[in-house]
C-alpha cells in the first residue's frame, strides 16, 4: 500500500511538467507574446500556470482537432489539394458554394518554401487573411478584386486560417506544410505527386503474372483516381487496368510512349491490358482528367 500514493505523486509531477513544457511551447510559437511573457514570468509551477492561460487568450487560439475545425469550413469535403515542390498554388477568396462563400481550395498540402497566393474573387464583400496562430495576417479586409496576398511557408505545420468578417459563417481554410510524399524514385515522384492517394508507396506485384490497377476510384475531389498509383512488376507481368464505373469517361495513355487503351469510356470492366517486356519506368494518365491529376506509374524491373 506505501506504492500507490509514490506512484500518483510521480504521475502528478510529470503532469505538472507537462503543463509548464506546453506553456513554454505556446510562447515559443508566439514570437510576439513571448517576447513579453517572458520578461514577467517567474520561476514558479504556479506563474507558469498562469502565464500559460493569460498567453492563450490574448493570442487567436489554434484549434484542437484541425479535422472537426474543418468540418465546417465552407466547400470543403475533406479532399486536400496536394500541390508538389515548386508549384505556386493560388487561392480564390470568395468563390460562393452551396454553404456560402468559400476559399477555393479550401485545403490545400504543399512542401516548405512554397510560396501560396490568396486571389480576391470580388464576391461577397470585405476578407482578409489571418492565420489562427498569428503567423500570417493580410491586414485590414478588402472587397476589391484583384487583390492579392501571398505568404511563403518555409516551416512544415498546419495552417489554419479565416476571413476574419466571415469567420463565424464558415469562411475557414488550412494550409498544410509538409515534405512530399516520396517512393524515391524521382521520376515517379514527380509525375504523381499532386495525386490526392499517392502517399509514397510503391505496391509490389513482382510476385505474380497479372496486375491490376482500378480506374476511377476515389481521390483529386471525385473518383478520379488510379489505384494503386505506382505499382512494381517484373518484365513479362500483364497489366489490367479495370474500370470502377466510377467519375465518368476514362482512358489510360502512356507518356512517350504509343501503349493507350485507346477508348475513353464511363463503362466498368477491363478495357485494357498490356505486357511488359521492357525494364523501366512507365508514366500514363486518363487524357480526360489528366488536369485533375489523374496519373499512374508503372515500375518495370
Ligand atoms: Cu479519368
Amino acid at each position: 500500500m506505501k506504492r500507490s500514493p509514490t506512484r500518483r505523486q510521480l504521475l502528478r509531477s510529470t503532469a505538472l511538467a507537462g503543463i509548464v513544457a506546453m506553456a513554454g511551447c505556446s510562447t515559443t510559437n508566439r514570437e510576439s507574446n513571448a517576447a513579453s511573457t517572458s520578461t514577467t514570468s517567474s520561476t514558479s509551477t504556479n506563474d507558469s500556470e498562469t502565464t500559460a492561460t493569460t498567453t492563450t487568450e490574448s493570442t487567436p487560439t489554434p484549434p484542437e482537432s484541425i479535422d472537426d475545425w474543418l468540418a465546417n469550413a465552407n466547400g470543403y469535403r475533406g479532399d486536400v489539394l496536394r500541390y508538389g515542390p515548386g508549384s505556386q498554388p493560388s487561392i480564390e477568396v470568395g468563390h460562393p458554394v452551396e454553404d456560402g462563400l468559400s476559399f477555393d481550395p479550401p485545403v490545400i498540402e504543399v512542401a516548405p518554401m512554397t510560396n501560396v497566393t490568396w486571389d480576391w474573387t470580388g464576391h461577397g464583400g470585405l476578407h482578409n487573411i489571418v492565420a489562427l496562430d498569428g503567423t500570417f495576417d493580410s491586414g485590414r479586409p478588402n472587397a476589391q478584386s484583384g487583390t492579392s496576398y501571398h505568404y511563403i511557408f518555409e516551416e512544415p505545420g498546419t495552417y489554419p486560417f479565416v476571413s476574419e468578417p466571415h469567420r463565424d459563417e464558415g469562411m475557414r481554410g488550412a494550409v498544410f506544410v509538409k515534405e512530399p510524399p516520396s517512393t524515391g524514385n524521382q521520376t515517379v515522384d514527380r509525375w504523381v505527386v499532386d495525386s490526392s492517394n499517392f502517399d509514397g508507396t510503391v505496391v509490389d506485384r513482382t510476385d505474380v503474372d497479372t496486375a491490376t490497377v482500378s480506374v476511377g476510384t476515389q481521390g483529386n475531389r471525385g473518383h478520379f483516381a488510379f489505384d494503386p498509383p505506382v505499382l512494381k512488376i517484373t518484365t513479362g507481368t500483364t497489366v489490367e487496368w479495370n474500370w470502377t464505373g466510377a467519375g465518368g469517361g476514362h482512358n489510360v495513355v502512356f507518356l512517350n510512349s504509343d501503349i493507350h487503351s485507346g477508348q475513353v469510356t464511363p463503362e466498368s470492366g477491363v478495357h485494357f491490358r498490356h505486357t511488359f517486356e521492357q525494364s523501366g519506368t512507365y508514366r500514363y494518365a486518363c487524357q480526360p482528367h489528366r488536369s485533375l491529376d489523374q496519373k499512374g506509374a508503372i515500375i518495370v524491373e
